[in-house]
């Protein structure tokens, strides 16, 4: 679809950037806050990239209001954080600790002062270690209820300030790597593990919605889905059917269950045949047909080209978590798919395919397929990134990728794409889960690196002036 005149982007556009807390906040043990997976599992040697934890991440505990000022001067209309859960309750659940709502009270106030917009996520990941230690988290239905507990705290709280929620941030890639690579907590490697802790989340999810009509009943909500589109190699019709497999069981499978509160049909019936299939127990599929969002949170950072595999074919592969490119390994499910480097398309130094247009082909494909608005809530480019002798960051290559990622947002509005807005990953620079402090994707350089905390300093780069000029013309000079 070649449009002769783009159309506009709305003038309500949400222009915003998005951090999860167990990236930048630090202060992991400090008024009253329990630990958290991730303050656990990272202190296990060999878990993530030179050791690096977020005992103190870039500070944003102590400096928000500096931060929340560099944003402010930059004009950012939203802001997207998460809530640490163990911060609000040290146990998972009984007591509330007072002092974690006012971090967020305070922080959300200061937001609002600056004419920033709120987006609060309920989960990034970072559970209370009390409830894995107690039951296995999402392996046990007794989280449904206290991940309920907890968001309902939230809602009574802020729900009278913050208009936007997103539910789960990226089940699908927090799970993926929490029971089939096991490079997330609780690092297993089991799909039956896998598929039934999912069903458990997607109920919690539908319960938490369920719960948010009631509290912040003009408010909106919905899960942020790790979106990346699948395409085929060639056109190859045993090709066509491994890269439909992977839209199914990669895609389809999160997806519908948000949006429709159903599993796809054909990847369900394979999980049944290989005894994988989640249990399904009487009332289940009338909570999850409550779970229905107002909008579908979309993170994308790139499309997946896959092919056919063999039974006898690849499963797992060595991920890229060094920067050194080309060390990524091809994955997936034999007798199904297999991914493959895309030919058409240039990667990052992490091997992450760099393609504008999927994002565009990704929000037409929800938009045919569910009818819902749809909410970026996360885009960005990981790079290495270089302080030069005058101190500025020349950081083009950034301003590139999230220039031609915004022209096809356009483009999608004029194919007919409800897009309320677009969070960029990430206004600091911020701990990356597994490959440390080097890959950055702010458009506030930090003053860190792994081995040192040095003094933290914020400063800008090249891209935040390049951004602060996009919202100003409301995406007319990307
Ligand atoms: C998403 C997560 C973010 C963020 C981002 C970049 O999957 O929601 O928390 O980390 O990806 O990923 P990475 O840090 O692995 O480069």
């Amino acid at each position: 679809m070649i449009h002769q005149q783009p159309d506009a982007f709305p003038e309500t556009f949400l222009w915003g950037s998005a951090s999860a807390a167990y990236q930048v906040e630090g202060a992991w043990n400090q008024d009253g806050k329990g630990p958290s997976v991730w303050d656990v599992f990272t202190k296990i040697p060999g878990k993530t990239f030179k050791g690096t934890n977020g005992d103190i991440a870039v500070d944003h505990y102590h400096r928000y209001k500096e931060d929340v000022a560099l944003m402010a001067e930059m004009g950012l209309k939203a802001y997207r954080f998460s809530v640490s859960w163990p911060r609000i309750f040290p146990n998972g659940k009984g007591e509330i600790n007072e002092a974690g709502l006012a971090f967020y009270d305070d922080l959300i106030n200061e937001l609002i002062s600056h004419n920033i917009e709120p987006v609060l996520t309920l989960y990034h990941w970072d559970m209370p270690q009390a409830l894995m230690d107690e039951y296995g988290g999402f392996e046990s239905r007794r989280m449904i209820e206290d991940f309920n507990q907890y968001c309902v705290a939230l809602y009574k709280r802020f729900g009278d300030r913050v208009k936007y929620w997103v539910s789960l941030n990226e089940q699908n890639y927090n799970f993926n790597h929490g029971f089939i690579t096991a490079m997330h907590p609780p690092g297993v490697k089991d799909r039956k593990r896998f598929y039934e802790a999912n069903h458990i989340a997607f109920l919690a999810n539908a319960k938490v919605i369920e719960s948010f009509r009631k509290y912040v009943p003009d408010g909106k909500i919905g899960p942020s889905f790790a979106y990346s589109p699948a395409y085929p190699l060639t056109s190859h019709p045993e090709d066509i059917t491994a890269f439909e497999n992977a839209e199914e069981f990669m895609n389809n499978w999160w997806l519908d269950m948000y949006c429709w509160g159903t599993y796809p049909q054909i990847p369900f019936r394979y999980l049944e045949e290989k005894g994988w299939a989640p249990t399904i127990e009487p009332g289940d599929m009338e909570l999850l047909a409550k779970g229905k969002p107002d909008f579908v949170g979309v993170n994308y950072y790139q499309t997946i080209t896959y092919e056919r595999n063999p039974l006898d074919g690849v499963s797992e592969g060595e991920m890229n978590t060094t920067g050194q490119k080309g060390s990524n390994q091809e994955t997936g499910m034999p007798g199904l798919f297999k991914t493959k480097k895309n030919p058409n398309l240039e990667t990052s130094n992490w091997d992450w395919t760099i393609d504008p247009t999927g994002l565009r082909i990704g929000l037409r494909r929800i938009t045919s397929r569910y009818q819902l608005p749809v909410f970026i809530t996360e885009n960005g480019l990981g790079e290495f990134d270089k302080v030069e002798k005058d101190g500025s960051i020349q950081d083009e290559y950034r301003i590139d990728y999230l220039r031609s990622h915004l022209e096809q947002c356009r483009q999608a509005i004029s194919d007919g794409v409800d897009l309320i807005g677009y969070c960029s990953w990430s206004f600091t620079d911020l701990l990356s889960w597994l490959n440390g402090y080097q890959k950055r994707y702010g458009f506030v350089y930090i003053n860190r690196d792994e081995e040192n905390e040095n003094d933290l300093r914020r400063i800008k780069k090249k891209s935040f002036y390049w951004y602060q000029n996009v919202i100003k013309t409301n995406g007319e000079n990307l």
